[in-house]
């Protein structure tokens, strides 16, 4: 069974009550973790509060950052057990899994790095004063993680405010807690002081909630659904507290008939199928220009019927899906389709060896989408992609602007001068030309537009977001 984490120490939730782990290769129980309560937050938000004023405070921003490098070597070197937690935990394939722990290896080593560089300006001023602005930490930041990458969230988001001076208290999602309760372990042994860094596990409505309206918490990061992100900032709003939002998207990838289509076609389907399309991310909406439709269609429906699908061990092209309701979810998206006469162009395999209890979802191509469909403007997460054609540039930005989300877009031609203008006119947080994720990179800030939320993670940008700036000036003469 596993606890909570506060103050360095593992511990039973106050509600005396637990949540089952379930793996989603064969939808069977194997863990329970803690189903924790306000109270719970309570004491991981004092605890986080105290180390902040009496330890964490007194830190020097080196110090700082030789205890976050630390963490970072120490993550390295249990890295493949972290990855297999993972794989079972979150249903994650061995390679998406082991990316994982790598890079929440190279975000604390990022952010180790960056600690004693993040500092204020002098503004020149009137006669006689001296004027500076510093860079404070928020205080006690609270981090709401989702299931879909929980150390790669975590790494961006915990490793930027503690890098920024920050402590923390984190909620992961109910159905992927434990690589990060064993990451707050590490941190305890290589010497981050009790209550920096506090994970209490539970349900969103119980315990997230009891974070995002807690008082003493300073700063709410938020990644997940749009609908939480509203409750969220509904909570934060109630006592001006400042808020980070990660809440999705639509991603469209743009293709014209001059693109390289050998690069492009490999970096569609990763796109739209790594993660099992459970990617904020997630390259869902194809736009196509006319012409090349029909064959680039054609080659996408071979590949995607290539496609296998199976247990996280298999390590094949896609593994299962988080949990029974998300299947369902995007069996719903794909009933609706049907109803609404819209074509499969092809769907890849399911293997023998998966059991029928896992939670699997074959890749789907579909085409035609019409573009004010649900499919066309909400998120399926799951390995579903929609194709569209477009005339010429200005349909392309047209559909590519035509829903309520802008996380990331991916544009793909050779015409230069194009390529800038779809850069400025697509309405986007994120925008990849020839390329879709460029890698990943833990220092590209990274963040949307419209509904997709606002505020930046990762690079050095998130560390804006975890700070507040004090202006500060002296008159002497
Ligand atoms: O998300 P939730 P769900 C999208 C994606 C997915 C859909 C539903 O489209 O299909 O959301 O997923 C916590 N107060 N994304 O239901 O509920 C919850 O415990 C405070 C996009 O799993 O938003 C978990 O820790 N917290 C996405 C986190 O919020 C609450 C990642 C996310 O869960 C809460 C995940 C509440 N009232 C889903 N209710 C992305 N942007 O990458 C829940 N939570």
């Amino acid at each position: 069974m596993q606890l909570n984490y506060i103050a360095n120490a593992s511990v039973p939730s106050s509600s005396g009550k637990t949540i089952p782990v379930i793996d989603p290769s064969d939808g069977q129980v194997f863990d329970e973790i803690q189903r924790s309560n306000a109270h719970d937050i309570d004491v991981a938000v004092h605890s986080a509060r105290d180390c902040l004023e009496l330890v964490w405070s007194r830190f020097s921003a080196a110090e700082r950052g030789r205890l976050l490098m630390r963490l970072s070597a120490k993550v390295a070197e249990h890295a493949e057990e972290l990855a297999l937690i993972e794989l079972r935990d979150c249903g994650k394939p061995v390679r998406q899994a082991r990316a994982d722990a790598a890079a929440l290896a190279r975000y604390f080593e990022f952010y180790a790095g960056a600690c004693d560089k993040l500092h204020g300006d002098t503004i020149p001023y009137l006669d006689g004063y001296s004027v500076m602005t510093w860079r404070e930490p928020h205080g006690v930041t609270g981090h709401i993680i989702p299931w879909n990458y929980p150390m790669q969230i975590f790494g961006r988001s915990v490793g930027g405010a503690l890098a920024a001076g920050n402590v923390c208290v984190v909620k992961p999602a109910e159905d992927a807690c434990l690589s990060l309760l064993r990451v707050a372990q590490l941190a305890a042994e290589v010497g981050f002081p009790a209550g920096a860094l506090n994970i209490v596990t539970g349900y969103g409505h119980e315990v997230g909630d009891a974070l995002a309206r807690h008082p003493g918490i300073d700063h709410i990061s938020f990644t997940g659904s749009p609908g939480v992100g509203t409750l969220i900032q509904q909570a934060a709003a109630e006592r001006h507290c400042p808020v980070t939002l990660e809440l999705g998207g639509k991603s469209p990838q743009i293709v014209f008939a001059d693109a390289d289509l050998d690069a492009a076609l490999p970096a569609i389907i990763n796109a739209i199928v790594q993660n099992a399309g459970q990617t904020c991310s997630a390259g869902s909406r194809l736009l196509v220009e006319q012409s090349i439709y029909e064959p680039l269609l054609e080659r996408l429906g071979q590949a995607f019927a290539n496609l296998r699908v199976g247990p996280a061990a298999m390590d094949l092209d896609v593994g299962p899906l988080i949990r029974q309701s998300q299947q369902q979810r995007v069996w719903d998206f794909l009933s609706d389709a049907h109803v609404a006469g819209i074509p499969m162009v092809a769907q890849g395999q399911i293997v023998d060896e998966a059991p029928d209890t896992g939670f699997y979802q074959a890749p789907t191509l579909l085409r035609d989408v019409p573009v004010n469909h649900r499919l066309a403007q909400e998120e399926v997460f799951g390995p579903v992609l929609c194709a569209m054609s477009f005339k010429d540039e200005a349909h392309a930005i047209e559909l590519a602007n035509a829903t309520p989300f802008g996380l990331a877009a991916g544009i793909w031609t050779c015409d230069g001068a194009r390529q800038f203008r779809m850069a400025k006119r697509v309405k986007s947080g994120q925008i990849f030309i020839n390329n879709y994720g460029a890698g990943g990179g833990v220092e590209l800030p990274f963040g949307g537009v419209k509904s997709s939320g606002y505020g930046r993670e990762k690079g050095f940008e998130a560390l804006y977001g975890f700070t507040t700036l004090k202006t500060v000036a002296v008159r002497h003469g």
